[in-house]
């Protein structure tokens, strides 16, 4: 069955893979499971029919037969459960990666987020240059903890897993900051995570997107 997700017509990171799509490119290529991509504007995604999707009017949207999802831990863990590759066989194993996912989403991107809003919208307010430290310190206590766990271990438990592949994508987002690199052994966590062929793969296709140039290769 045809598989089909939505992006960015253009994306505003300009083709950085900051976007969430990039996320579900790369769990797709990581099981070797071929898709299409249908680009959207922003206005598009605000209308009915993407909206019958997408409750919020976002990407990235996953069609495949009958089944349509939105949100992009639901799509990873989808295509995980779905194909090997992601997910460790061991049910015990496959339900701390699972975990890891949700670490990612719901403990380690929410201060990420909110140091990307801070850069993004608040700059121009007189309380900016007070603020900003204190949540690039919320950054660091995660950063801090996750750098403890994962010690000189190449991935969070073991083999890759679809826990990494949400982890190292979330992290990506700090990659202009300069905090990441405050921490060796996650910015090295990331680069193993960035020379994935898969992620490579994942990558180029949505750079493609913006410079309207084929994926070299
Ligand atoms: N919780 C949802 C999920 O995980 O799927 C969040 C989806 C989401 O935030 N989608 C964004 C979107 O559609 C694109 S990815 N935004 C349009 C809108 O809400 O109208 C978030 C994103 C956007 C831009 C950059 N960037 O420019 O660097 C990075 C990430």
């Amino acid at each position: 069955m045809t598989i089909t997700i939505t992006a960015f017509e253009r994306s505003p990171d300009g083709g950085k893979g900051l976007a969430r799509d990039t996320r579900v490119r790369w769990a797709l290529e990581e099981v070797g499971q071929p898709y299409e991509v249908r680009l959207v504007s922003f206005g598009t995604m605000k209308e009915p029919a993407h909206r019958a999707l997408h409750p919020f009017g976002q990407i990235p949207t996953y069609e495949e037969g009958d089944l349509a999802l939105f949100e992009t831990g639901s799509i990873v863990f989808h295509i995980a459960e779905r194909h090997a590759g992601l997910l460790p066989g061991d049910a015990n194993a496959r339900s701390r990666a699972i975990t890891w996912m949700f670490a990612a989403l719901n403990t380690v991107e929410p201060p990420i987020l909110e140091l990307g809003t801070a850069r993004l919208l608040e700059g121009d307010k007189s309380w900016y240059e007070e603020r900003l430290p204190l949540v690039e310190d919320r950054v660091r206590d995660r950063l801090d903890q996750l750098s403890g766990r994962l010690g000189e271990a190449d991935w969070l438990d073991g083999a890759f897993s679809a826990g990494d592949l949400m982890m190292v994508s979330v992290l990506l987002r700090l990659k202009s900051s300069g905090i990441l690199d405050e921490y060796p052994n996650l910015a090295a966590y990331v680069g193993r995570g960035e020379v994935r062929p898969a992620y490579k793969r994942a990558f180029d296709a949505q750079l493609a997107v913006y410079t309207g140039k084929p994926p070299a290769g």
